[in-house]
């Protein structure tokens, strides 16, 4: 095809390109007009022919009308696009006017109705119910918790660290509401307990997940407070929790900057037909989370007026729950089986 023929031709072509209606047509198009024997290469061989003083203007001409072709095929292959996205959402969209099958209709996750049957007892007891932030400064976190930079008990949890915002982190524990509720009532007996997630860079197994729920409580006041109050305290939290009349609690020595003393708190119980079971007649112990009385350096992280004594519990919540129903995998906490959800739902 001559240059002049292809100027002739020029609006054919582009109507052409633009009533493709697939990316299979286009490229066929684009081959017609711009591949080794396509109308492009046909006119460019004309330039052999002609004078050399007007092979510049030749050459401007053709040049021109392949930018003009190419711009056409562009823009159609974008139409395509944008029609084909649209034609997808049409076609995945939810028709929300259908109904609803019966039984269809969502209920609570066990952590929920476990949250809120919790709060529900601590706050009939008096306890104030507080909720405190998922993502949280080093000092809430760390610092005030008696753990300055470079403390070794950092390191013991892997903690996940916003990019990009100095200090903060996702708290690794519920113990940040702690100092929230003591600089929030200085001077004043607190009875605090807080339920939230937390988010620790474990990996996923049976009993870890890099997300899980923690339970922390928090007693202050100007009067003593002893181990004994803690250990009535834990009792009472366990035989609730379970529904049992009485529960033995072992407090084994152990380490946290923010309680001196610490310890592990475990739970007498017994296996029976491969279920565990909170009993005081049990014959094996199940460690359940820590605790201890609060530190003098977090009453002065705090500006809490000495002498002030007070106790402190923190449990996973996962992991109780998982006892309670005889779950084996705290990954069916968080998977979206809805067979296991609807099991436990209500
Ligand atoms: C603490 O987090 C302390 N803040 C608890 C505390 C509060 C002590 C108040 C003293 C006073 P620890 O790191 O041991 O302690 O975690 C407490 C519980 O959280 C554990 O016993 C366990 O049940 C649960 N837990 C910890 N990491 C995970 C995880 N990756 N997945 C599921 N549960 C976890």
């Amino acid at each position: 095809m001559s240059l002049k023929e292809l100027e002739n031709n020029i609006e054919h072509w582009e109507n052409c390109i633009s009533q493709a209606t697939s990316f299979k047509e286009l490229d066929n198009l684009k081959a017609d007009i711009f591949g080794k024997s396509g109308i492009l290469s046909a006119a460019f061989k004309e330039i052999t022919n002609i004078a050399t003083e007007e092979k510049k203007a030749f050459g401007e001409k053709l040049n021109y009308i392949k930018q003009q072709l190419d711009n056409a095929i562009l823009n159609q292959k974008n139409k395509l696009k944008d029609y084909l996205i649209a034609e997808k959402l049409k076609n995945e969209a939810e028709d929300i006017n259908l109904p609803i099958p019966e039984n269809a209709f969502g209920g609570l996750h066990l952590i929920t109705q476990s949250i809120r049957r919790i709060k529900a007892h601590y706050s009939a007891r008096g306890f104030l119910i507080l909720d405190g932030p998922e993502i949280e400064t080093e000092f809430f976190n760390f610092d005030a918790l008696n753990m300055p930079k470079y403390h070794p008990a950092r390191q013991s949890h892997d903690t996940f660290y916003l990019e990009g915002v100095q200090g903060h982190l996702l708290r690794t524990h519920t113990s940040n509401v702690q100092i929230r509720s003591m600089m929030l009532d200085r001077g004043k007996s607190i009875r605090m307990l807080s339920i939230g997630k937390t988010y620790r860079n474990d990996s996923l197994d049976a009993t870890h997940s890099p997300m899980f729920h923690q339970m922390e409580g928090l007693v202050v006041d100007q009067k003593p407070i002893n181990i004994g109050h803690l250990s009535s305290e834990l009792k009472k939290l366990m035989a609730f929790f379970f529904e049992v009349e009485n529960v033995e609690i072992r407090l084994r020595p152990s380490f946290f900057p923010f309680t001196e003393p610490s310890m592990e708190v475990d739970c007498k119980c017994i296996i029976k037909d491969g279920k565990l079971i909170i009993s005081e007649h049990g014959n094996k112990w199940i460690e359940l989370g820590g605790a201890g009385m609060v530190h003098p350096n977090v009453f002065k992280a705090c500006k809490i007026e000495q002498p002030a004594y007070g106790f402190a519990f923190g449990v996973g919540l996962d992991r109780l729950v998982m006892l309670k129903n005889g779950i084996q995998d705290i990954r069916n906490l968080f998977d979206t089986d809805t067979r296991w959800l609807k099991y436990y739902a209500c």
